[in-house]
């Protein structure tokens, strides 16, 4: 790490190894971690505790968790920066979750959007890990003192919460955590389904063509954006109750690096058909050296080892600081064993 680096602010996120990254996540997430680098000191994670609470099976959380190690690297976070690590490495996010449970009220995890939506989406399966997800996702922040969390959209009510639990143990304990803020990319914080643009573009969707995923390759890339639903309308425009023309335009605009009106001039008086396959162009080929990359890192396995390896260690370290000073305030008893 840089030399400085303790007065830098701490940026911190993490990602569920639940599939390939979908270009959701890239837009309204990922693709920004790498230019914070430089400005901040930034810790990003593989959130496989989370990823449990759904079901999944061992030997595919094993092997998404590697791979989404090799395309967090391949998205151009940079080692000599930033830590990279596994979050059930660091076993003390769990341990302050344990506490942090305590200062949170059921009532407020009951009214989190996550949980509603994935226990109607898996009834079978409404287990407690689901409920009190939102928990260690605090402690995770918390316990590095995170100034700030880059997410999409849909993570701001967790990250609300996280900072309601961490002004409530303040007040009961004394001044011990810092309050995070959020930080929402300004374009595709939230990018759309192209089979129903009114819901987000997931990586646990079960419906490929709704998911352009950052490692599919250009061809499938744009079968998937020639398919993507529209409107009964033909003009390309950028308002209210033109979702999937809505969502094509942020995404072009997104990987572009033009304004959505710029956008919007450029395609003015053509078809759909047309606007669909540059949206597809642009996003194949700016994804196409992530794609590389990721085909090189995921073959040297003894690499990506030695990596999560060494940012564990590290974040370990950190993350005691924070730990020890929490079990003190709460009224455990000190151990030399930590
Ligand atoms: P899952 O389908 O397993 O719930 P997900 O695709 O929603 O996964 P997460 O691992 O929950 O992805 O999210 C990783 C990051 O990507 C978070 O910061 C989240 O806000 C962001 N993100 C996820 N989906 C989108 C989307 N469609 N648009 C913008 N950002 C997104
Ligand atoms: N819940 C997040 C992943 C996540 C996270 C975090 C993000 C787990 N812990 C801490 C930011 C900070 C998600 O599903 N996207």
């Amino acid at each position: 790490m840089a030399d400085g680096a303790t007065e830098k602010k701490l940026i911190l996120s993490g990602i569920q190894p639940t599939g390939t990254f979908t270009l959701g996540n890239y837009i309204g997430a990922v693709r920004n971690w790498g230019p914070l680098q430089d400005q901040y000191r930034c810790l990003y994670f593989i959130a496989d505790q989370h990823a449990i609470t759904v079901k999944i099976e061992p030997a595919e959380l094993r092997k998404k968790t590697l791979e989404a190690y090799a395309q967090l690297l391949a998205c151009g976070i940079d080692l000599e920066k930033s830590l990279v690590f596994v979050q059930s490495h660091v076993p003390t996010h769990s341990q302050l979750a344990w506490v942090l449970n305590c200062s949170t009220q059921f009532g407020e995890l009951s009214r989190m959007t996550q949980f509603k939506d994935k226990s109607r989406k898996h009834p079978d399966d409404i287990n407690a890990g689901l409920f009190d997800y939102p928990v260690l996702m605090a402690a995770d922040i918390l316990i590095y003192n995170a100034d700030m969390v880059p997410v999409g959209v849909d993570q701001m009510q967790h990250l609300e919460l996280a900072r309601n639990i961490a002004n409530r143990f303040n007040g009961r304990y004394g001044e011990t955590f810092k309050v995070p803020e959020g930080y929402i990319p300004p374009v595709g914080a939230k990018v759309m389904s192209l089979q129903d643009p009114t819901k987000k573009m997931s990586k646990s969707d079960t419906n490929p063509n709704a998911v352009i995923l950052i490692l599919d390759d250009k061809d499938t890339i744009i079968r998937k954006f020639k398919r993507a639903v529209t409107d009964s309308d033909t003009e390309i425009a950028f308002r209210e109750g033109k979702d999937g023309i809505n969502n094509l335009l942020t995404i072009y605009s997104a990987v572009t690096g033009k304004s959505i009106d710029d956008a919007v001039k450029e395609f003015e008086g053509q078809g759909y058909g047309t606007f669909k396959l540059a949206v597809g162009e642009a996003v194949a080929d700016h994804l196409a050296p992530v794609r590389d990359e990721y085909a090189r890192l995921i073959q040297d396995k003894a690499y990506l080892k030695e990596c999560y390896t060494k940012c564990a260690g590290e974040a370990l370290k950190m993350s005691y600081r924070t730990l020890n000073k929490v079990y003190k305030k709460v009224g455990f008893v000190p151990t030399e064993l930590r």
